[in-house]
């Protein structure tokens, strides 16, 4: 007896600064410093290490240092990362239903956004991530996706035909292109290099990110179509999250919580900078091109295989009453 205490003791002693030396938390962006995706991430690391009194320090990888998004997501899946900020486009293979937060035209602005994203619908689509492998914590956000090229100023749907288009790594958002007659390429971030390249001539991003990575530089035109909301998702590993006592998860996801309000509240705030910003550099911008043009072609992608599962439709359907569609 006295010698299994004594082994039970000396393997809490081994455990002990083992536990101590297991490093802090992993957190993976694809952007740089800067970017909505760090903004939340830094954020969430302050506000992380304040409330577990410094027992909780996070280390976030940025700029890709732990691959694209979609390698993100498999790496997170696998447990070689704790926690990411990735933007939702790259979740369309992984897990369909987000396809419901980035159908195009569905929201109009944030009131709708966050009725519905911080609303019922929003918790049942991050709940739902875990058949997926991933525990959904939060949505922070990228904006609404505008679009920009270097043939000639898109003023209705008609003009994005031909347009070689970067698309992100994602069925829908490559359908919708398709459906507009644009040839979509689908590209992991960063593009900058791509578009310099000429092998594309249009890309579609939120007003912060064609700022932040200075698209400007390599694109004339820009319309705001707000085609698409683009959120990010902060999720967790099932597995390391579950391992930690409930009072660290209760602070993980408090964290997240309020560090990704926080940064959609800085993103909006940021909006008209951007656009002044890009004016300034010499874009020429539509700004309120002939959205209804768009919306009429792009309606139809509820009817195509993308969501023939009945889970996917189901959850479309639950962002749209959300709506009141
Ligand atoms: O923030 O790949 C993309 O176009 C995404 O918007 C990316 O997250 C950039």
């Amino acid at each position: 007896m006295l010698k299994f205490i004594s082994i039970i003791i000396l393997l809490s002693l081994l455990a002990a600064p083992w536990a101590a030396q297991a490093g802090p938390i992993s957190l993976a962006v694809v952007t740089k410093p800067g970017s909505s995706q760090n903004v939340c991430a830094e954020k969430f690391a302050q506000m992380l290490e304040k409330s577990s009194q410094g027992s909780l320090k996070v280390e976030v990888f940025h700029s890709g240092r732990k691959g694209d998004e979609c390698q993100i997501l498999y790496k997170l899946r696998q447990g070689q990362l704790d926690l990411c900020v990735v933007t939702a486009g790259a979740f369309d293979r992984i897990a369909p239903r987000v396809r419901a937060v980035e159908f195009p035209f569905l929201f109009e602005n944030y009131t709708q956004v966050d009725r519905v994203l911080q609303g019922t619908a929003g918790k049942r689509l991050l709940a739902s991530l875990e058949e997926s492998g991933f525990i959904g914590l939060a949505f922070a956000e990228n904006g609404f996706r505008n679009l920009t090229n270097n043939r000639r100023p898109v003023k209705e749907a008609i003009d994005v035909r031909g347009l070689l288009i970067r698309v992100m790594e994602s069925k829908l958002q490559t359908a919708l292109w398709r459906r507009l007659g644009a040839v979509p390429v689908p590209h992991p971030w960063p593009i900058t290099e791509l578009l310099a390249s000429g092998r594309v001539d249009s890309q579609e991003n939120p007003l912060g990110v064609i700022w932040n990575y200075r698209l400007d530089k390599v694109q004339k035109y820009l319309s705001l179509t707000r085609h698409v909301y683009s959120a990010h998702i902060c999720a967790a590993n099932p597995i390391w999250f579950r391992a930690l006592p409930r009072s660290d998860q209760r602070l993980v996801a408090m964290a997240m919580a309020k560090a990704a309000a926080f940064q959609r509240q800085h993103n909006r705030r940021q909006v008209d900078f951007y656009l002044a910003q890009l004016k300034k550099a010499g874009m020429e911008i539509v700004e309120n091109p002939d959205r209804a043009s768009f919306k009429f072609r792009t309606d139809e992608l509820s009817a195509t295989p993308l969501f023939d599962s009945p889970r996917v439709m189901q959850m479309l359907n639950m962002f749209k009453d959300a709506l009141n569609l």
